[in-house]
């Protein structure tokens, strides 16, 4: 029997629709193909006794004649059906369709007409100014592609980088279950996703036990893994079902884990600052712990690993690590080589780093008078119990129709009901807002007289993404020049891996903004998370204040976007006193740009 696993079997049934796509087949039979795709991803049988016992068709979703073709590739290896739709294409045809924006009638129409196969033939036909002359696509379309192009390009190099949230709760609930595995002392997530960056390969884990075997024998049956990729005496990998997310484990005794932690913790850019400052004190950090250079380099046998390197420190903590550098302990978060070293060093790490409970107003939020799911008063009695004293309602703007954009009226209208919920929770002042569109011009959205009545205006950029860096800059410079505009929303408009930034030259911007006390926005919708942790540093350094926002359509986005916004804000190094919504209603009030 071939040895075809259920990975090959899942990638084989999605190239199928594909490529029937790519056909024009109809969606009926390209869908029955993901469905089944689906499918055999979930199942948690071995494929190959399926298929001996021709039991495929009792799935569910999986047909004749699918289940037909399955069977041929796992017990030949190859799937006929799919190898004669390949070669009706050229061989990297399917890439195309890894471009955000571009769909399989577009991909065919560019085969047909213009002989494009690949991301490298389409980007030469862009750049040759060919995809603009055909029907359907335009001067727009091909810039958009080019962009699209970057965006496929930067996901199959990293391997496709996972969103931060998509990810944080599988590691977490896998944290909890090697914290419950016989004879783990400590345990913490590492990597990436401990540095709060924004998207992560993959997950690491460290934890501490006398020994390895019995914590990795519980680890590897975490409910949800797919397989065990690896196992080694210290480290062992697997990869889940959903999201196709790898987990790495580490198992250490306690006297290592602070130091491994640490290790795998990174960055690699940290480790490297760190390293050379260390070798100057006449030590060394590696993966194994930190030494003290003896006089006689490499003189003992047994130390090969650590060339010349003998005594091994005790690091009980990170801490300690830290302080025998002669420096603060650097929160996770700040270890990127931005800077953070050279703080530390001088004791001048932000001393008040923002944290989540100094957040007592709930910025950004849409009900159902545009497009939210929940009620003011559901909204409202949700943020109280999650320990907020007001709230800022802010729906879409009348050009948002789409989004349910409140008209002239709707907007007055909605003051009464803000009165009537103010009255049955008056325990959080509920402040009247919108989030005013930045029109094409730089111009809001509302007369200035319609503004006025508010109790807080956000500007942002919904529509008309399309614009050249000097017109969504010169956009944005208008608007700011308005002067009921107080809070810039979800600055860039990118969307984590579909949309990116607008483009903009951000330091005029941000210099604008300073000028004119324009806060900006921390928005912690997980698919946005702009402004960036790398934009925030940029505004703090002009002195601008924030705002850490949920952007919440729902009383479940209240609770669950909070965390990132704050992540995002303490990762730009943001201080409690940078975040506007840290400070009572009045002093919230009073940081808004006055008019
Ligand atoms: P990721 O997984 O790409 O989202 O980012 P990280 O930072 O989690 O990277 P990963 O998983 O490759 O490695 C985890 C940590 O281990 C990394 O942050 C620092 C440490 N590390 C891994 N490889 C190296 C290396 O070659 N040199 C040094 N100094 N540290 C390394
Ligand atoms: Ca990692
Ligand atoms: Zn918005």
């Amino acid at each position: 029997m071939a040895s075809v696993d259920k990975h090959q079997v899942v990638k084989a049934l999605r190239d199928m629709s594909a490529y029937l796509q790519l056909k024009g087949e109809n969606a009926f039979k390209t869908r029955a193909y993901d469905v089944a795709a689906d499918r055999i991803a979930g199942v948690g049988d071995d494929l190959a006794t399926l298929v001996a016992q021709k039991r495929l068709t009792e799935l569910p979703n999986i047909g004749e004649s699918i289940a037909t073709k399955i069977a041929e590739l796992v017990t030949t290896g190859a799937m006929p059906a799919l190898d004669a739709l390949r070669a009706e294409f050229p061989p990297r045809m399917l890439e195309l369709l890894t471009i955000p924006d571009l769909g399989p009638k577009k991909a065919k129409t560019l085969f047909t007409e213009l002989g494009v196969g690949s991301i490298d033939d389409l980007e030469k036909a862009c750049a040759e100014h060919r995809v603009r002359a055909l029907k359907g696509f335009g001067e727009k379309t091909e810039e958009k592609l080019l962009a699209g192009i970057a965006v496929a390009r930067r996901a199959s190099q990293g391997g496709a980088r996972k969103k931060l949230a998509d990810v944080l709760p599988q590691a977490e609930a896998a944290l909890k279950w090697v914290q419950q595995a016989p004879g783990v002392i400590r345990a913490s997530l590492g990597g990436s996703v401990r540095r709060l960056r924004e998207t992560v390969a993959d997950v690491d884990l460290i934890a501490s036990a006398p020994d390895a075997a019995p914590v990795f024998a519980h680890f590897e049956k975490f409910p949800g893994i797919a397989e065990v990729l690896g196992h080694g005496e210290s480290k062992s990998s697997v990869r889940l079902k959903e999201g196709d997310l790898q987990l790495d484990l580490r198992v250490l005794p306690d006297g290592d884990f602070a130091s491994a932690l640490h290790h795998f913790t990174g960055s690699k850019a940290h480790h490297i600052h760190l390293r050379g400052l260390a070798q100057d004190r006449g030590l060394t950090i590696s993966e194994w712990g930190v030494f003290r250079v003896g006089a006689q380099p490499a003189a003992k046998p047994g130390t090969a690993k650590h060339d010349g390197a003998q005594e091994k420190l005790p690091i009980h903590t990170e801490a300690d690590l830290y302080r025998l550098l002669g420096m603060q302990e650097i929160p996770p978060e700040l270890r990127e080589d931005w800077g953070e070293i050279e703080a530390a060093l001088a004791q001048q790490l932000p001393a008040d780093l923002l944290r989540q409970a100094d957040v007592v107003g709930n910025v950004h939020m849409h009900t159902t008078w545009s497009d939210g799911r929940d009620s003011l008063l559901a909204m409202v009695k949700a943020a109280q119990a999650l320990g907020m004293t007001y709230v800022t309602v802010t729906e879409h703007s009348q050009t948002s129709g789409y989004a349910g954009g409140l008209t002239i009226d709707r907007l007055k209208a909605q003051r009464d009901e803000v009165a009537r919920v103010q009255e049955q929770v008056p325990g959080v002042t509920i402040l009247h807002g919108v989030e005013s569109d930045i029109l094409e011009d730089g111009r809001l959205d509302y007369p200035d007289e319609v503004l006025a009545t508010l109790d807080v205006v956000i500007g942002s950029i919904h529509q008309r993404y399309g614009l050249d860096e000097a017109g969504m800059t010169r956009r944005v410079l208008q608007a700011f020049d308005n002067p009921f505009f107080q809070i810039w929303g979800h600055p860039t408009g990118r969307l984590l891996g579909k949309r990116e930034p607008a483009p903009l030259r951000m330091e005029e911007v941000l210099d604008k903004a300073a000028a004119k006390g324009i806060v900006l926005e921390v928005n912690g919708c997980p698919e946005r998370l702009d402004l960036s942790a790398e934009h925030v540093r940029a505004a703090l350094k002009r002195g601008i204040k924030l705002s850490v926002s949920t952007d919440a359509h729902s009383t479940e986005e209240l609770a669950v976007h909070l965390p990132f916004a704050v992540g995002t804000a303490r990762k730009g190094w943001a201080r409690r006193g940078d975040v506007i919504n840290t400070m009572d209603v009045k002093g919230f009030r009073r940081s808004l740009r006055a008019r």
